[in-house]
């Protein structure tokens, strides 16, 4: 089966304990469950991680060369900042989906931009929880035909 790198970025930890009319109510451990049902349900295989550092990220990406079919990366606020992590999931050469839980396009102007996206086949916000799931199944399609 293919196996798929997850990665939860900085803050994502905090799920389902603060600012649930942003980002609701599903903690990550929630989200990680849903993820591995569709998942099976899809014939993947996930290994999930989340950091608040930027460097782990960066790290579980150069490890993901050596086994992933494919990347599901919600970045957290390091989507707006971080060059450094662009350019990893660029090194990968892996097809790499990106989400978002919030609208990043409906908030504050630094949130509208992602420096992420570039370097992704694409990318699904604004659907809370669904869009982890939605970019997940989007990663499917992707393996089954490039
Ligand atoms: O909407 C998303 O998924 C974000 O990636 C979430 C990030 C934010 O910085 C991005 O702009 C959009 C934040 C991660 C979660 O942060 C929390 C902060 C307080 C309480 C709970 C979570």
């Amino acid at each position: 089966m293919p196996e798929v790198l997850v990665l939860h970025g900085p803050n994502l930890n905090l799920l389902g304990t603060r600012r649930p009319e942003i980002y609701g109510r599903m903690t990550l451990a929630e989200i990680d469950q849903r993820l591995q049902a569709r998942a099976a349900e899809l014939g993947l295989t996930l290994r999930i991680k989340q950091s608040n550092h930027e460097g782990e990220l960066i790290d579980a990406l150069h490890e993901a060369m050596g086994w992933a079919a494919a990347v599901l990366i919600n970045p957290g606020g390091l989507t707006h900042t971080s060059v450094a992590l662009r350019d990893a999931v660029e090194a990968t050469g892996l097809p790499a989906v990106e989400v978002h839980l919030s609208n990043i396009y409906a908030r504050e102007p630094f949130r509208q931009v992602s420096l992420i996206s570039p370097v992704c086949v694409g990318h699904v916000v604004g659907f809370g929880w669904r869009s982890y799931v939605l970019g997940l199944e989007a990663v499917a399609g992707l393996l089954r035909e490039p």
